[in-house]
């Protein structure tokens, strides 16, 4: 039986591939391997302590902040800190960059934008949620500031997330392709359980909030009929799975194939999810897997951010069902109309 290779074996293994390879990204890869196994322990036992339920605050977003959703960014706000890898960050939870005042970290390399706990509103429900983590290096000298984080997502250095599911499991990437990491809490590791893992080209599963049906574009609506016809020949109907959770759909998606659609709505005119810290890391692990990410109009990685907190549509995951989603807004929602 082949031994287990704990994840910072793994990091340390694979170190030398790591883009501008130094002990920096080594120390800050383990470092969300810990806060991400202390955030575990309080979302498994969320409905024991009274974790459970929303603060009276609001987020920046104008979400209410959930218990855990502080007490997530709290500690992955702090295993930054105190690893003195990063100069600086940017989270869901934070109004602006949160900038390390201390010595060490004023000369770090890196910053990272993440999302500590995304689908927090499904907690109360027991439904999987996970953290979304993206590194950047630094482009500015002196005191960070907002341009260290309006990078193109082509030029994360790392990024990954964390499922916080039936089992917990850390995903990332460092452009080398995709590693996932499953928690062993009987050793308290995360061990290499899906080495090199790749996204189906095809998938047969379509993830996207329907209830918002009217007011989508027009290719998006074709594209939702045309997985609803039969046909055997391509596997249709397809089979609906939404979660409301990105993490959780983009997991299930990644291992079994699929595409997750969140486009701009009436409503939501520039989509719901952003740009910095849900979709340029997810597009990085997608297309490092096989997949693609696109708003429909261009490559999720080669967006300009303006904004930290800017959300942008994203249709992700298995190659082929994403370019469908593109050529059938193409048709019917050109772009001079989206
Ligand atoms: P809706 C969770 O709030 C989140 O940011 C993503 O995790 C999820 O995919 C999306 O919003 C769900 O949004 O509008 O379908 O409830």
């Amino acid at each position: 039986m082949n031994r287990v290779i704990t994840l910072n074996e793994f990091i340390i293994e694979k170190q030398k591939d790591f883009p501008y390879s130094s002990g920096e990204l080594t120390g800050l890869l383990s470092d969300i391997g810990v806060a991400a196994k202390i955030v575990n322990r309080e979302v498994n036992k969320a409905g024991l302590v009274n974790i459970l339920g929303a603060t009276e605050n609001s987020n920046i977003q104008g979400e209410t902040q959930q218990k855990l959703d502080v007490y997530a960014n709290h500690q992955f706000v702090s295993a930054f800190r105190s690893g003195a890898e990063v100069a600086a960050i940017a989270s869901e939870e934070e109004e602006d960059i949160c900038v390390y005042q201390n010595e060490i970290s004023r000369d770090a390399k890196y910053v990272v934008a993440f999302d500590p706990l995304d689908g927090s509103s499904n907690i109360d429900v027991n439904v999987s949620i996970g953290t979304i983590f993206s590194i950047y290096r630094r482009v500015t000298k002196g005191v960070c500031t907002r341009e260290d984080f309006l990078q193109k997502g082509m030029y994360q250095v790392a990024a990954g997330y964390v499922i916080y599911g039936s089992s917990t499991m850390l995903v990332f990437t460092t452009g080398n392709g995709v590693n996932g990491f499953t928690l062993d809490p009987s050793i308290g590791e995360f061990c290499l359980s899906h080495p090199n893992l790749k996204t189906p080209e095809n998938g047969s599963i379509y993830s996207i909030n329907e209830g918002h049906y009217n007011d989508l574009p027009e290719g998006i609506k074709q594209y939702l009929n045309w997985c609803k016809e039969s046909n055997k020949a391509d596997n249709r109907p397809y089979s609906a799975r939404y979660i409301g959770s990105m993490v959780a759909d983009f997991h299930r998606n990644l291992i079994k194939g699929g595409v997750f659609i969140y486009p701009q709505t009436a409503h939501s005119p520039n989509g719901k999810l952003r740009l910095l810290y849900e979709c340029n890391p997810m597009a990085f692990i997608a297309e490092q897997a096989g997949g693609k990410a696109s708003t429909g109009k261009q490559r999720v990685l080669e967006l300009q951010p303006t904004a930290l907190h800017q959300r942008v549509p994203i249709i992700i995951g298995s190659k082929n069902m994403v370019e469908k989603v593109e050529q059938m807004l193409e048709q019917f929602s050109p772009v001079s109309t989206l």
